[in-house]
């Protein structure tokens, strides 16, 4: 199959895939990893764009609690927002229910899962991960990258003899649950992707600490049955994440490939630079993707964003997207406005 058929047929079958299954997986508001829900007596917002909160937050892609709730223990207790924002995707990572993130992730085509990751401090530091195999923490290996490398990406094979040089563990990373659903995958597929298997579950997430400083970290498994070796927007930074402490931080999740493409959360970042709120700064970052591919609207993207002020915003192209926030005030699910209005 040549490179421009694959990716029509790939861009078809995931696209719809992530339309679909956000739809499916998300308009129940189901908290995503069993914990935390919605503060007893408040009722879930829409996207608090105005409000300024004050003090510490976490905020992340999707309803997941207790990794947000990992994020916000450590801001509570004085620590950094890039301690948090790690120690808050890290749950995910070992949450094996996840089946976009860490240990259980889908694999790609040929039975691999390998993983991506960046992490972002509020001095401008950043590390990254990609197709990492064999470890299940691929942001703590960002953050090595960043903080004991003079580099900021490493990939494939460099990444893990990296990891092992640093003492992380290996381990089996492919769940029978995901290996059962591939052998199943396998037999129709013909190698590429099939709508309404992808689930859509990738973990992005920024913090604000007490000192008000930002950072961001995010991570993913990818599209399911990708193309061995492909990278998404997760672990590009500017794309999957951007942080910028003068002026806040956006990460994103869905169709990566869309989102590389428009550099999405730099350029989220930067319409904040410029005075837009997070949450309209989230909606021309939506817009603009919506621009480049001209009425196809068959893929979902969500952009989450935190301004320096303690503003919050969200934006999707399919309702069904939402972010988990915690601070000072309790945790909520606070569901995404949307390009694409919900069926009345
Ligand atoms: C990717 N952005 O690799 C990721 C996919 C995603 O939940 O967000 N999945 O393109």
């Amino acid at each position: 199959m040549d490179r421009r058929k694959f990716l029509e047929n790939s861009s078809l079958g995931a696209t719809g895939i992530l339309a679909v299954s956000a739809l499916a997986s998300c308009n129940t508001g189901s908290d995503k990893s069993g914990t935390a829900g919605t503060m007893a007596g408040e009722a879930d917002k829409t996207a608090e764009a105005g409000e300024a909160i004050a003090g510490p937050i976490a905020l992340c892609t999707w309803n997941f609690g207790k990794a947000s709730e990992a994020a916000w223990e450590v801001l509570n207790a004085g620590g950094s927002s890039l301690d948090a924002a790690e120690a808050g995707v890290r749950v995910e990572e070992s949450n094996p229910e996840n089946m976009t993130v860490g240990l259980g992730g889908r694999p790609d085509r040929d039975g691999h899962v390998t993983l991506d990751a960046c992490i972002m401090d509020s001095d401008g530091n950043c590390g990254a991960v990609m197709a990492l195999e064999g470890f299940e923490h691929p942001v703590s290996v960002a953050r090595k990258v960043m903080e004991e490398t003079p580099h900021v990406i490493l990939v494939g094979e460099g990444a893990a003899q990296f990891a092992r040089e640093q003492g992380f563990d290996t381990r089996e990373l492919l769940t029978e649950a995901a290996r059962e659903e591939y052998e199943e995958w396998k037999k129709t597929s013909d190698y590429k992707p099939v709508i309404n298997i992808e689930n859509h579950d990738t973990i992005g997430m920024l913090t604000r600490d007490s000192a008000g400083n930002i950072a961001g970290a995010c991570t993913t498994s990818g599209l399911a049955y990708k193309m061995r070796g492909r990278v998404g927007d997760s672990p590009v930074i500017g794309a999957g994440l951007y942080v910028d402490n003068e002026v806040g931080g956006a990460t994103a999740t869905g169709m990566g490939e869309e989102v590389v493409r428009t550099v999405g959360s730099f350029l989220i970042v930067e319409l904040m630079r410029q005075g837009l709120s997070p949450q309209a700064a989230c909606e021309e970052g939506v817009r603009r993707i919506l621009a480049k591919n001209k009425g196809r609207q068959d893929f979902q993207i969500g952009f989450i964003a935190l301004n320096k002020q303690g503003q919050t915003g969200s934006y999707c192209i399919h309702p069904g997207f939402s972010y988990r926030l915690y601070d000072a005030n309790g945790h909520r699910n606070v569901p995404s406005a949307s390009f694409i209005q919900p069926e009345s």
